[in-house]
């Protein structure tokens, strides 16, 4: 079958077309990127040349290019990956989320129903932050499929506008669709503007580790790799209209996070963990910050037979080798934008003493 793959050279788009593209010789994947920032096509040297991969250049908010990629690949399948996805960048330019995440779902949707192919999937990929924060402690409950959208931020709106429009399309035109709603992933690839990749680089670098507010906010992390199989279990075991959350069960504060990074690094380096640790910074916190995310994932295990193959300890390891070989990659993805971005978020986030 043709499979195409909005985002397939941002971090789980990668990791999702990493696995896919060597184990599915006989299906077609299109990679449809708009190659932002984040996306890289060095993230997809190990399939760029395979016969069973294309890559389209293409900005998803662009409705006539969008068109022409359906008419011309006829997909069977399509996995949406695509969207700006940093809660931070989205605060600072809230309009490209609503471009990239909003009109470029809507795009995505009319394309695939003016195509009208018979049996074909729409597999739209969202995240926990649609339903906005849970209370701190485990008796104020995970989410469930059933949760109530409440979102915080700018690009938690967009991606709740986005699966709004995926049910309704369903629910209006009869278009097969599921939506995943995953919870915080990790793994290589990911572009150092999030949590884990930036406190890596930064204590490699013996640069301050800027931890927010007092490093208390929850969020329940699930290795890519991890997801990436969960999304196949939903697509081929799922049913159609439904959502399935996607978590790992591994809920952790920020600074326990920051500190097991710490701990794994001085491991690997053979440097004392106190070397890493006292970088910590805690800096100015992120406005609308939710205090806790945690997933219940049991209608994903139970209908669809998915669970997690790694735990927090090998992911994170795992994690952080990858990012301590592979410093060709992380000096190309820091250079240029990637600076801007630092100063720009970090250069007015006052340091304070809160502890
Ligand atoms: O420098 C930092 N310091 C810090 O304390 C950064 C970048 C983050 N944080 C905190 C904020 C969050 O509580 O760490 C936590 C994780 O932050 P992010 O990596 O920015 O992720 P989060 O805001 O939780 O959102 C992520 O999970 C859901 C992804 O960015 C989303 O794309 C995904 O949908």
């Amino acid at each position: 079958m043709n499979i195409l793959v909005t985002g397939g050279a941002g971090f789980i788009g990668s990791n999702f077309l990493g696995q896919s593209v060597p184990r599915r010789p006989d299906d077609l994947f299109v990679n449809v990127d708009k190659l932002t920032y984040a996306a890289n096509p060095a993230n997809l040297a190990a399939v760029a040349t395979l016969e069973n991969y294309r890559l389209e250049r293409v900005d998803i908010a662009d409705r006539d290019a969008v068109a022409a990629v359906f008419e011309r690949y006829h997909p069977d399948l399509v996995v949406h990956f695509a969207a700006e996805s940093h809660v931070d960048r989205s605060i600072l330019s809230p309009g490209d989320f609503v471009q990239a995440n909003v009109v470029g779902t809507f795009n995505l949707l009319e394309a695939f129903r003016a195509d009208a192919r018979p049996g074909a999937l729409f597999h739209h990929v969202s995240t926990d932050e649609v339903y906005g924060s849970l209370g701190p402690a485990a008796e104020d409950g995970r989410f469930t499929e059933s949760t109530r959208y409440d979102p915080s931020s700018p690009y938690s709106a967009s991606k709740a506008a986005s699966d709004h429009f995926v049910r309704a399309y369903h629910r209006t035109y009869g278009l097969a669709v599921k939506i995943t709603n995953c919870s915080n992933n990790y793994g290589p690839y990911q572009f150092p503007e999030k949590l884990i990749p930036l406190m890596i680089l930064n204590a490699i670098d013996g640069k301050s580790l800027p931890v927010y507010g007092k490093g208390a906010n929850i969020r329940d992390w699930l290795y890519v790799e991890d997801h990436c199989d969960a999304i196949w279990a939903v697509i081929e075991r799922g049913r159609i209209g439904e959502t399935y959350n996607v978590g790992g069960d591994c809920e952790l504060a920020n600074l326990d996070v920051v500190g097991r990074i710490c701990r794994v690094l001085a491991e690997e380096t053979g440097k004392p963990a106190s070397d890493y640790e006292r970088l910590v910074t805690y800096v100015q916190d992120r406005p609308g910050h939710d205090l806790r995310y945690a997933i219940d994932a049991t209608k994903t295990r139970s209908e669809c037979g998915w669970s997690p193959r790694h735990s927090f300890e090998t992911g994170l390891r795992a994690t952080v080798r990858w990012y301590l070989e592979h410093r060709d990659w992380v000096a190309a993805v820091r250079s240029g934008e990637y600076l801007t971005w630092i100063e720009r978020n970090y250069g007015t986030r006052a340091a304070s003493a809160s502890r």
